[in-house]
């Protein structure tokens, strides 16, 4: 009876064991080889941080001990925005945010908190807001305020308006500048400045590197707004990037941005291999190897402006498992330095080039 109780044991064993490898195997095919890296973005001479995921922080040990090992800085992905910390008008919800503070906290890592204001993943109670300009003025107002003053002391620095401008230089025609106008924005800067005069207020936007048109208009904003005296400190350049984007418009985007005096933050980088949306292509040596060069004259021009500027460069999502590009774009892609099975690809070995 024993003998077979073991047997039986032992067949399921092989069965699930062998399931779970051809599972492993069809989700994990063969790779590029990665290079063996020398150094560690640890030791890079600014922070260098991800966008971070909750739960994938709660539920897989092996990504939240990378995030440990790898980052000084954390962005939460998606905790910190409007919708997930103020699902209805009364109840704030900071379970998510908290724990992703926590953990940075435990690990001596800075917080980076986004976004206090944006168009988008805002909660229905938001969208469906009946009230005149002043109910508004004090939705916005409560909001960052209440927010701010939940994490003032552990969270280091902000995105407070995210995305404000179209794609042609023109205010985005958002809810919030529908109700309230665009030179919310300048109030939303004072509102974070008054609940956490410690926090470092950034203006975070995407396009820089592609489009001067809207470049021109982000610097026209920040310029503005630092010469009335609000209290803005950095400006964030998303800088979704690809692996052909040329190297003297990513040149270009930097040091415009860098000549407004502010700090700088490379703040949601990956650098696409698909952007043609090519349903069948295979991530290969030679296109690892074209997008650890771009990494690396990114991270090489970042460097080259005044220290005081370099707040640090973050990049969106952690491994090539969890990036928000193939899902978003239903596509192959493989946009950050770390491969699907949590391993250092040849972009790695590019950002730590990039400081040498
Ligand atoms: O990666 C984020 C994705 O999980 C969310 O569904 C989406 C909407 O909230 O936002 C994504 O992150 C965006 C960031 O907040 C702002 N810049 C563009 C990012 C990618 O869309």
């Amino acid at each position: 009876m024993k003998i077979y109780q073991n047997l039986t044991l032992a067949l399921f064993l092989s069965f699930s064991l062998g399931c779970a490898k051809k599972e492993q195997t069809a989700i994990n095919p063969p790779l590029v080889p990665s290079p063996t890296t020398t150094g560690s973005l640890k030791d890079m001479p600014f922070p260098f941080g991800a966008a971070v995921n909750v739960s994938l922080l709660r539920n897989n040990v092996q990504y939240k001990e990378l995030v440990i090992k790898e980052f000084s800085s954390i962005t939460a992905e998606n905790a910190m925005k409007f919708n997930a910390l103020h699902p209805s008008e009364t109840t704030y919800s900071y379970t998510d945010a908290d724990e992703i503070v926590a953990l940075a906290q435990a690990n001596g890592k800075r917080v980076h908190g986004h976004t206090l204001n944006w168009y988008k993943s805002l909660p229905t109670w938001v969208t469906n807001f009946q009230g005149d300009t002043q109910a508004w003025e004090n939705l916005l107002k409560m909001h960052i305020q209440t927010v701010v003053g939940h994490f003032k002391g552990k969270v280091a620095s902000w995105d407070v308006v995210n995305e404000a401008f179209e794609d042609d230089g023109t205010y985005r025609n958002s809810i919030w500048v529908q109700k309230l106008g665009a030179d919310y924005i300048a109030r939303a800067f004072q509102y974070a400045n008054q609940a956490d005069p410690d926090a470092l207020l950034f203006y975070n936007d995407y396009g820089h590197e592609y489009n001067a048109i809207k470049r021109t208009a982000i610097l026209n904003l920040v310029n503005n707004l630092k010469s009335r005296g609000i209290p803005i400190h950095g400006v964030g350049m998303q800088m979704h990037t690809r692996y052909n984007q040329t190297d003297a418009n990513i040149t270009s985007a930097i040091t415009s941005v860098a000549a407004t005096g502010l700090k700088v933050h490379i703040s949601e980088l990956d650098v696409v291999l698909n952007p043609d949306n090519v349903a069948t292509l295979s991530y290969t040596t030679s296109l690892a190897d074209l997008q650890a060069a771009k990494y690396k004259s990114i991270v090489k021009t970042y460097y080259s402006i005044p220290k005081a500027q370099q707040f640090g460069i973050t990049t969106w999502n952690v491994t090539d498992a969890d990036s928000w590009i193939p899902t978003t774009y239903s596509r192959p892609d493989w946009p950050l330095p770390f491969d699907r099975n949590y391993v250092r690809k040849a972009a790695y070995q590019g950002i730590l080039d990039g400081v040498k």
